[in-house]
């Protein structure tokens, strides 16, 4: 199939998740073209089905907003036309489900069907998208999109108690790819970093609010006064220099350390033994998912598709928001010599269940109904 897909290029789950599906889907044949702003943080391999179609916005004077939307969607029209593409896959409702639309009924004047399928990853919906301002136009967007996906159970109740919807909402939970997302030896790593022995904790995330960095920061403080133990903070975001202050402020800094965006994770996450992950929201948790991946497991909130994900006491622990003690002490639990190998285990085979190829099938049934609903 020649499918277009249409995400944020930027270090988030959504992008992230949608760069991730469209190299798997190249590999397997599929014809892919990427329609966004900057060129997506992960399209980093060269193969002849990849292809990435850059949407610039004109600046003009009377414009104080740039209309971004409008410049997608004329882009899509022309990719769709001058690639004959099969299907737009669209990432994250705000703007580009509506931006879809727009070009669905430009094509239609043309004598061009093609389906739009949208896939809700989270903040689209639970935070963004139920703003009054955008409200009625992602009702509408996903109402008008042929095939609507979600990321989550959890995300699909959301979407409905949230917005009148009359579409079925299939769930297709995120992924990962095992080939690269698997625990490498990376002894030296750790033994430079933990040089006597200590724990590693790990977060990773893009640092906004909703991430509640600084109870990540708080966890480990506290661990910290119990066991030899050391943090790695990935990622970059609004919140990051404010958690850099705090870090100065409450914890040992040396034992802590922000290492800003990185690009081969998974050779960081190889050599962690939990990684935290403390949201207020969360659809899905794919940051999470990576990790346990490497074999490492997960202490979270109870929150959104996290519980999905996480099983307590099996591949970590699920906690309250902002229950430090609770956290601090299933931390400790889990980093505990006697338990932390199962721990490890259990995470490695959960991850196996999200597994790049079990989940990859389910879009192309999706894309098939798409189609033919057409
Ligand atoms: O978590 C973020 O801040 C990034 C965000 C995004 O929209 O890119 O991630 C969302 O989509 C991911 C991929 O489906 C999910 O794994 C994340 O859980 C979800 N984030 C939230 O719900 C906060």
């Amino acid at each position: 199939m020649k499918i277009g897909i249409v995400c944020y290029p930027t270090y988030g789950g959504s992008g992230v998740m949608a760069t991730e599906l469209g190299m798997g889907l190249a590999k397997k044949g599929h014809q892919i073209h990427f329609i966004t702003y900057a060129q997506p943080t992960r399209l980093d391999f060269l193969s002849e089905n990849l292809f990435y179609h850059e949407v610039s916005v004109k600046d003009y004077p009377l414009f104080d907003y740039p209309p971004y939307e409008i410049a997608l969607a004329a882009r899509m029209v022309d990719v769709v036309e001058y690639e004959k593409l099969d299907l737009l896959h669209v990432h994250y409702a705000i703007p580009h489900a509506s931006a879809a639309i727009l070009a669905k009924q430009i094509l239609a004047t043309k004598g061009i069907t093609i389906p739009i399928i949208t896939t809700l990853h989270g903040t689209d919906i639970t935070l963004v998208g139920k703003e009054a301002t955008y409200a009625s136009v992602v009702t509408y967007a996903i109402n008008q999109s042929d095939v609507v996906t979600a990321v989550s159970n959890s995300l699909k109740r959301d979407t409905h108690s949230l917005f009148d919807i009359q579409k079925e909402i299939k769930v297709i939970p995120n992924f990962v790819d095992i080939d690269k997302f698997k625990k490498q030896h990376k002894d030296h790593f750790k033994k430079a970093i933990c040089p006597n022995g200590e724990k590693l904790i790990v977060h990773v995330s893009n640092f906004r609010k909703v991430k509640r960095v600084q109870d990540v920061i708080t966890v480990f403080c506290k661990v910290s006064q119990q066991i030899p133990v050391k943090l790695l903070l990935v990622g970059d975001g609004p919140e990051r220099s404010e958690m850099e202050k705090m870090t100065r402020e409450t914890c040992s800094i040396q034992d802590v350390r922000f290492l800003g965006k990185m690009s081969n994770v998974e050779e960081i996450l190889s050599v962690c033994d939990v990684f935290i992950m403390t949201s207020e929201k969360e659809s899905f948790g794919l940051a999470a998912l990576e990790a346990m991946a490497c074999q490492v497991p997960l202490i979270s909130t109870n929150v959104g598709g996290l519980t999905e994900l996480n099983e307590d006491g099996v591949t970590g622990y699920t906690c309250d928001v902002g229950d430090i003690e609770d956290m601090v002490e299933k931390t400790l639990h889990v980093l505990h010599e006697d338990y932390l190998p199962k721990f490890k285990a259990e995470a490695y085979k959960k991850a196996l269940s999200f597994e790049l190829s079990q989940i990859m099938p389910m879009y192309e049934e999706a894309y098939e109904a798409a189609c033919i609903t057409q």
